[in-house]
């Protein structure tokens, strides 16, 4: 979403309008949670977020003869917000509605900056990024290095994706194997499948077992096509219609939890697609260059940029061909696109 400059005043008034809204969800909400709790509550139990609106989330039981079943669920007022993914306690109610007790800890958190670039949680638990790309439309090591960094920063396992295996030809093979050596010889695990036409989905499957996933990747590489294909249930659209509509509506579309019918979970939402970099430092950008992790800090001066300075241990291990120049390149251009204060 574009930033709006906002001046002081304009900002007053949007927090003093969002404030007072607040504090009407606020009393509406313990409301609600009076009358509840003031009726008979269930035992506490463990469940799982797998959506979430505003004030209330949907809630899958994860214990007991209701396992599975998915509740509306209240928050209670002294809980943390909580997002797609997150493990809580929270207690039956009668009408199918519930009350969230509290919320476990999360292992990972997905954050995006919000409208007015503050960082958000919009996923809790994932632990696999699947990096999605094709040969069409054409790769850039570039934005999956971004991913990658995106991913070593938040501690989750990624997965490289080559989709459209259908679509390699003599042309375009060259460059796509190369590609493919670089992150191969770094040990990143990577698939190549057809969403079209079934080749290698099922070691896709294996893959994703027991595991809460998420796709990114650029527009067209066929994400939403791999979707449509592990859950047949879901309606992702496909096609770049899909692309279109969702960046009109991002922001208010919720990230949402399925289960693939063989086992694991996708976590998915246009949102979380989109999921990149845009807030991480120098210092995360070189720890998610996985082979820079014992020439850091070895460089003869302390500052040292990487950039043409002697004694330096990167432009060494570039020269010996322990660090390969197209990282090195991505490095180069992922630091020049960080806003200045970010060093
Ligand atoms: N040839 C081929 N085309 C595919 C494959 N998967 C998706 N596509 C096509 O690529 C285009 C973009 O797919 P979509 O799933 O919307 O991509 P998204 O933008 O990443 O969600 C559509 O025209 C799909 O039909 C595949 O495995 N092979
Ligand atoms: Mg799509
Ligand atoms: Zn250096």
């Amino acid at each position: 979403m574009a930033k709006r400059q906002l001046n002081r005043r304009q900002n007053w008034r949007i927090e003093k309008i969002q404030g007072e809204r607040a504090s009407r969800a606020a009393k509406r909400e313990s409301q609600t949670l009076e009358t509840l709790e003031g009726g008979d509550l269930g035992p506490e139990q463990i469940g799982l977020v797998i959506a979430h609106f505003g004030v209330q989330v949907e809630v899958e039981a994860q214990e007991g003869e209701q396992t599975g079943q998915v509740f509306r669920c209240h928050l209670r007022a002294n809980l943390p917000a909580l997002v797609t993914g997150d493990r809580v306690v929270w207690r039956a109610g009668n009408q199918g509605i519930g009350v969230i007790v509290a919320q476990l800890p999360r292992t990972t958190e997905l954050c995006r900056p919000d409208s007015r670039g503050q960082l958000k949680p919009v996923a809790a638990n994932v632990d696999l990024i699947v990096i999605v790309f094709a040969p069409m439309p054409e790769p850039h090591a570039n934005l999956i290095d971004r991913y990658l960094v995106a991913a070593e920063h938040a501690g989750i396992r990624p997965l490289l994706l080559l989709n459209k295996a259908d679509l390699i030809d003599d042309q375009n093979a060259p460059a796509l194997n190369a590609l493919l050596a670089v992150y191969r010889q770094l040990g990143y695990p990577l698939l190549e499948v057809s969403a079209h036409q079934g080749d290698g989905m099922q070691q896709l499957q294996t893959q994703l077992d027991g595991h809460i996933s998420v796709f990114v990747g650029q527009s067209g590489v066929g994400k939403s096509s791999l979707v449509n294909s592990l859950l047949p249930e879901v309606e992702a659209r496909v096609g770049p219609l899909s692309e279109l509509s969702g960046q009109g509506t991002h922001t208010t579309t919720t990230a949402r939890l399925f289960h693939f019918p063989r086992g694991g979970d996708l976590i998915d939402s246009p949102g979380i697609r989109e999921f990149g970099l845009g807030h991480v430092s120098r210092a995360d950008v070189e720890a998610g260059f996985i082979e820079f992790n014992d020439l850091i800090g070895t460089c003869r001066f302390r500052d040292c940029k990487h950039d043409r300075e002697p004694g330096c241990a990167l432009l060494k291990a570039l020269e010996e061909g322990r660090v390969q120049q197209q990282r090195m390149n991505s490095y180069r251009s992922i630091i020049a696109s960080l806003p200045e204060n970010s060093y």
